[in-house]
């Protein structure tokens, strides 16, 4: 069978990061089209791999060679990309998030079904993660009994003084999300958010740390300690509370050194090093699946429910409310 021709719309770090996997580390693909709102940067990562440079997103998905797309654009402009993908029956992955907010999330749902295929996947790599996907299995064995709760923790190093309390819930907190509903198989119905003391690196009014509370369908509570300015490393870690158990994954302990009186480590540095596995297992299942014109991962619904679960955390942060969350019915 030829490779699957790949068009990649965005090449910031995540966008070369996925070039970098479809051409040197998935088998059966090829990127053939690089398309970036800054020209320079397309051919700077075309380049080197013969692709082509195409200025127009549209252009490249809907040029007559390209079999599928990968979108690592802005956010913004994921809704029209995606509707473009659809409407030429390609399969799409689509980093998070799916659009800007539910209701538009989940007009392409609404479309997708329409066209009577899954064409969506969505960037949701912890699912592809060793840890997430064992711990999964740990919980569908019944081993530890019934789980009865999630407490998450999601910490950045640093980001750029722009980042608002509501990015960290759309970009950061967004995983959890997916997460929790991954792994416990439940929707999350309400988000409650609590602000602590500020670090001094966060710029004025913005709640870093914060404490986001999600329950679930059945009553679940998981916590997520969302902080992005830690000055530290990338830490993201998951522990289980079951009824007969309790399982905990991301410690990320790498080799351990003993010398000169001291032991020690280091902590991966960003999410690219931590789930960098997982990001290209995620890219080979879906470039298997897109071939056979489907996709393996999170789907459209799983997208738009992060969304809705993203917009009421965004309400609880700016009213300090409970606030539920409003799911449409599946189509
Ligand atoms: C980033 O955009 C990601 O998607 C990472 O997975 C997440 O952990 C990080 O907090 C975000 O900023």
């Amino acid at each position: 069978m030829s490779d699957l021709k790949v068009a990649v719309i965005g090449v910031g770090k995540m966008g070369a990061f996925h070039v970098d996997s479809l051409t040197r580390r998935t088998r059966g693909a090829q990127v053939v089209a690089v398309n970036d709102f800054s020209p320079e940067r397309a051919a700077e990562i075309a380049g080197p791999i013969g692709a082509r440079v195409v200025a127009d997103p549209f252009e490249a998905i809907g040029a007559a060679d390209v079999d599928a797309v990968v979108l690592a654009s802005p956010g913004f402009a994921h809704e029209k990309q995606v509707l473009a993908c659809l409407e030429r029956g390609i399969p799409v992955l689509c980093e998070k998030p799916l659009t800007m907010d539910g209701p538009t999330s989940y007009e392409v749902v609404r479309a997708e079904a329409e066209t009577g295929r899954s064409l969506i996947q969505v960037g949701f790599m912890r699912r592809f993660d060793t840890e997430y996907a064992g711990l999964r299995s740990l919980i569908e064995s019944g081993d530890l009994g019934a789980p009865l709760m999630l407490h998450c923790t999601h910490r950045n190093p640093e980001v750029p003084d722009s980042f608002t309390s509501e990015m960290a819930m759309a970009d950061s907190v967004v995983h959890e999300a997916d997460c929790t509903r991954f792994l416990l198989g439940e929707e999350v119905v309400a988000v409650t958010v609590l602000k602590g003391t500020p670090t001094s690196s966060a710029p004025a009014g913005v709640s870093d740390p914060m404490l986001v509370l999600f329950e679930t369908e059945s009553g679940r509570l998981v916590t997520v300690e969302s902080f992005v300015r830690t000055g530290v490393a990338y830490e993201v870690r998951t522990e289980l509370v079951a009824e007969r158990g309790q399982a905990t994954i991301g410690l990320d302990q790498n080799l351990q050194v003993k010398q000169a009186g001291r032991w020690g480590g280091t902590i991966s540095p960003d999410f690219v090093v931590r789930f960098g596995a997982a990001y290209d297992t995620q890219m080979q299942r879906w470039v298997d699946a897109a071939a056979q014109g489907t996709i393996d991962g999170a789907g459209s619904w799983d997208g738009y429910a992060a969304a809705a679960i993203c917009e009421a955390g965004v309400e609880a942060v700016r009213s300090g409310r409970r606030t539920e969350v409003k799911l449409e019915a599946r189509p």
